[in-house]
């Protein structure tokens, strides 16, 4: 099966709030709430695509020294398997704006349960609550 890497981070703010968006009612898996990211284009390095998509899709900037590896995820969907590292950031320049037209929600970790998320996304919540509670 084909082995898909998709990059997500947990932007967590002075509140240890932490960021996620709602994905496009017309994309695969609308209306669902994930931690930000997206798949590498050809050549580029994990880090290097969280940069990118954190700029495109949230028009912040970010330092890759900033970029901490929490832990990861993986889901067997019917056509693809998708293996995605979870990132913590703290730091980042600029303000948070939903590039996209997406829903955001800044949200305290024991209450991230309450946003319906694609099935990858719901075994990070754990390792998040454990590192901000
Ligand atoms: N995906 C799941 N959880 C996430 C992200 C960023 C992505 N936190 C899944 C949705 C798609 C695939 O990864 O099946 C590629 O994402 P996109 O490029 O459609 O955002
Ligand atoms: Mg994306």
């Amino acid at each position: 099966m084909k082995l898909l890497l998709v990059v997500a981070v947990a932007l967590i703010d002075a509140d240890n709030r932490v960021l996620i968006a709602q994905r496009p009612k017309h994309k695969q898996l609308g209306g669902l709430w994930e931690f930000p990211g997206g798949k590498l284009d050809p050549g580029e390095r994990p880090e290097g695509a969280l940069i990118r998509e954190l700029d495109e899709e949230l028009g912040i900037t970010v330092k890759e020294a900033c970029l901490a590896p929490l832990t990861f995820a993986s889901h067997a969907y019917e056509d693809f398997h998708l293996l995605m590292p979870l990132y913590v950031c703290r730091r980042w320049d600029g303000l948070v704006m939903p590039r996209e037209g997406q829903e955001l929600a800044w949200v305290r970790p024991n209450k991230l349960r309450d946003y319906p998320m694609p099935p990858a996304d719901i075994p990070l919540i754990p390792p998040l609550i454990e590192l901000l509670m």
